[in-house]
């Protein structure tokens, strides 16, 4: 994901022409593979009314708004340009580039209301996020009815979403005014939701503090010149019809992929204070202990290779911060198993069938929402105003993917499998949960712990662990979206 930030690696290095194996970098959307450029976001979430006429605007109107990958690689380089002829942006903060970008996805309802015999062959995408929601640890009432969404994403009223990014603000509501002038009232748009990367200082970062977007795979085929310690994983677990991809249950699939959204609030203060007061019993102090439940510290610096102390040079080096695959880490003494980045991507910490987790693997392109901490916040350990993230990942299976990081990784207690304890005892390791996402779905408590809140070394035997009474990620709704070809947008779904 770009998004403006100085230290944002700009990974990719060279295009090559289209070959008989590289992607169709004009018929891939931008931001599947590579991200759109967004400082500023708008997902504008709509009902079909009137199937007719949208297939004419989708294919008269809508399809050559629509920026492909070749644009969006092509804007990196203008991004960087930019920035390097304006010199460093603390000396003198360059005018961010326009570089609006419009993508377009459907739902299982909305690909059917266009091709109504249209079969995709993910179950996840046909069930629908709302229905699948349980099953990652969503919180439920007694009769199994979400409790924390928000009413229109469980209305099951969503054909699709079209997303619009950009520079500024400005640039992204001058496209949405487009929009709403080509489709109203042929759709009905809602719900709206408003991204945007965060100010100043607190830039690339989330609303928790730390630097995000850091550690993405690079898609095979893609032209993409891998930093040290990035996975380099088949183009076709992103995108239909590479190497790698489920076979497709419709030809038109090719070039297209799944999109999972997810509208995720985050208790900021409530988990500032949740580690203050954890730290405190533990004889630690806060900020390790965030580092350690993250696996990274705010800079972005790697707990496993800067164990104790945060290296801002460090964490914004993209040659450096991802170059580790906790090989050196093997008893948790640097970063937790159970840290977010660790229960993520293990790396070498699966053995044997599992060890390849290149079929796990998603390509994140999220943006943060809602305003800064205010000090009353800060000082009441309580949110006010919404904030969070509205987490947006590809794959070309959401249940091997997306799914199968929530419900069998970050909500498994088990998982990593098979660690022992260093000391003598060599006792089994239960992880825990991912302290960040992790779900208890078991019951209405829904406790949590992580093993291992503070080093363990030097002596290694010691043992604790970081309990959390409440969620401080809390889902308030989701969609899973089919975001096609630009080849399949004209001539199969708006024909
Ligand atoms: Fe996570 N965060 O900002 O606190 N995530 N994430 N995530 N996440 C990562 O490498 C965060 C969520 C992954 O390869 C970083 O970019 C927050 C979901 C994966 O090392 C940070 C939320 C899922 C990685 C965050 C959230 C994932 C990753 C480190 C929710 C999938 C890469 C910076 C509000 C189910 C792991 C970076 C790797 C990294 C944060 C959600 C997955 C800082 C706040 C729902 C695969």
């Amino acid at each position: 994901m770009y998004n403006g930030v100085p230290n944002t690696p700009i990974n990719v290095v060279a295009v090559p022409p289209p070959t008989p194996t590289s992607i169709d970098v004009d018929d891939v959307q931008g931001d599947v593979l590579v991200g759109l450029q967004k400082n500023s976001q708008t997902f504008m979430f709509f009902q079909i009314n009137d199937v007719a006429t949208f297939k004419t605007v989708l294919r008269a109107d809508i399809a050559r708004r629509l920026t492909m990958t070749r644009l969006v690689v092509a804007r990196e380089f203008q991004v960087r340009d930019a920035k390097f002829r304006s010199g460093p942006v603390a000396a003198g903060k360059p005018a961010p580039l326009p570089l609006v970008g419009v993508n377009v996805g459907f739902t299982s309802a909305g690909i059917k209301k266009l091709v109504p015999d249209a079969n995709l062959g993910d179950a996840s995408f046909a069930a629908g996020a709302s229905t699948q929601a349980k099953g990652l640890g969503d919180p439920v009432d007694g009769n199994g009815n979400l409790t924390t969404w928000l009413a229109p994403y469980t209305s099951g009223a969503i054909d699709g979403v079209l997303s619009v990014t950009g520079g500024d603000d400005d640039a992204v509501a001058n496209e949405v005014t487009v929009i709403h002038g080509l489709l109203d009232p042929v759709v009905t748009f809602g719900p709206i939701e408003q991204g945007a990367v965060r100010p100043g200082e607190f830039r690339g970062h989330e609303h928790f503090g730390f630097s995000d977007g850091i550690s993405q795979p690079a898609p095979s085929a893609l032209g993409l010149i891998p930093f040290p310690g990035q996975q380099e994983v088949a183009a076709g677990f992103f995108v239909f019809g590479y190497d790698q991809s489920p076979a497709t249950a419709t030809r038109w699939m090719k070039n297209g992929s799944f999109m999972v959204f997810r509208r995720l609030k985050q208790l900021v203060p409530e988990f500032a204070a949740a580690l203050q007061s954890a730290a405190g019993s533990l004889g630690t102090d806060a900020d390790l202990l965030g580092a350690r439940m993250m696996g990274r510290w705010k800079s972005g610096a790697p707990a496993t290779l800067t164990p104790l102390q945060d290296d801002p040079a460090f964490g914004a080096d993209a040659t450096k911060n991802n170059d580790f695959d906790f090989s050196g880490d093997q008893v948790q003494r640097k970063c937790p198993y159970g840290a977010h980045i660790r229960k993520m991507n293990p790396r070498v910490d699966l053995t044997g069938k599992q060890a390849d987790i290149s079929p796990r693997r998603i390509l994140r392109a999220g943006i943060p929402f809602g305003p800064e901490l205010t000090d009353a916040e800060s000082t009441s350990g309580s949110t006010t105003s919404e904030r969070g993230l509205l987490f947006v990942c590809y794959q070309t299976s959401i249940a091997n993917q997306f799914e199968f990081l929530q419900a069998s990784w970050a909500n498994n207690t088990g998982f990593v499998p098979g660690k022992t304890r260093p000391d003598e005892t060599k006792a089994a390791v239960t992880v825990g949960f991912d302290p960040i996402i992790g779900q208890n779905g078991a019951g209405p408590a829904r406790t949590r712990f992580t093993d291992e809140a503070v080093p363990n070394f030097p002596v290694g035997n010691t043992r604790t662990t970081f309990d959390q009474a409440t969620d401080v990620v809390v889902p308030e709704g989701g969609v899973y979206l089919f975001v096609p070809s630009l080849t399949a947008i004209v001539t199969v779904l708006s024909t």
